[in-house]
């Protein structure tokens, strides 16, 4: 079935506004979503503001949409009561409204967080085991097993981005693995949008050359990224933390702040 009707969250953060201008022109409708506030509807555009932890709301968002680009969430590490509400309950807010809606398929915006417990000696495809480095990682982690839910009990297509650091360019050594160029943020969500899949993870990350994940998965379903951080090497190279938490696990500073574990049987 085409899709004509776009819903697109997190329409106000730094990603929603690359990506409203990169889906601007392309579908019958773009629906652009947040709880602050957005720039003025254009042609073929409607500005809809919406807490995604009010269900109600989050239904009537979702109505008459064939695909979800769900990027709207607290974004970084944060207390529980937060976390439960923009990404646990508003990810099940979600995929309630678009199951009650008919949507065809949700592309969701999961981190690198689902996996930063794991070392950066560590290379691994979409199979391996989450291990979340927070409370932010764990809810990116329970909104792939939502879309994983979702696909196969009701038959909407979930294609989970475990996105790296998704900036204009790499700003430190770890980037230099975990950099997803926006260009290529544009070539993952067209292959989300236009693939035949039922449920699958995906990593979004450019082809960088000291990429820890295999993204063979993403690759088969047609991502062909064309950027690569390797050609800001030369000026991050040695721009650590200092913090060894922070620049042995993949997840970086998220790793560090209340970590009362033992390391070195990770
Ligand atoms: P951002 O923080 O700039 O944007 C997130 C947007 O979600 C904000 O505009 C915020 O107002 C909105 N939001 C928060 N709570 C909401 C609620 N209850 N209801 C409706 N909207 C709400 O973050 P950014 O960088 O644009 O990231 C977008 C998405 O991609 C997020 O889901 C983030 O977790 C994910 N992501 C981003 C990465 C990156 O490198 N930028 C890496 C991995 C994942
Ligand atoms: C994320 O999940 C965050 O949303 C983003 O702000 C970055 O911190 C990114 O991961 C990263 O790990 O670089």
């Amino acid at each position: 079935m085409a899709i004509e009707r776009i819903l697109l969250t997190g329409a106000a953060g730094n990603l929603g506004r690359v990506l409203r201008r990169q889906l601007r022109g392309r579908f019958v409708l773009l629906r652009v979503s947040d709880i602050g506030d957005m720039a003025p509807a254009e042609a073929g555009e409607e500005v809809v503001r919406c807490d995604l932890s009010d269900a109600e709301a989050t239904k009537r968002l979702c109505a008459g949409i064939d695909a979800i680009l769900h990027f709207g969430a607290q974004s970084t590490e944060a207390p529980w009561p937060t976390i439960l509400a923009a990404n646990i309950a508003g990810s099940i807010n979600l995929w309630e409204g678009a199951r009650l809606a008919g949507v065809q398929r949700i592309l969701f915006a999961s981190s690198n967080h689902v996996v930063g417990l794991y070392r950066r000696t560590a290379h691994f495809d979409h199979k391996i085991q989450p291990r979340p480095d927070g409370r932010y990682g764990l809810s990116k982690a329970f909104g792939e097993d939502l879309a994983s839910l979702y696909a196969m009990k009701h038959g909407i297509r979930g294609f989970c981005m475990r996105i790296g650091s998704c900036f204009e360019r790499p700003s430190n050594e770890r980037m230099l693995s975990t950099w997803l160029s926006f260009a290529d943020l544009d070539r993952l969500i067209r292959v989300g949008l236009s693939a035949d899949y039922l449920f699958e993870i995906v990593y979004g990350q450019s082809r960088n050359t000291r990429a820890w994940w295999d993204n063979s998965n993403a690759y088969r379903l047609g991502y062909d990224p064309q950027d690569n951080a390797e050609i800001y090497a030369h000026e991050l190279e040695g721009k650590i933390s200092g913090d060894p938490l922070n620049d042995e696990f993949q997840g970086g500073n998220f790793v560090p702040p209340d970590f009362s574990g033992d390391p070195t049987k990770l």
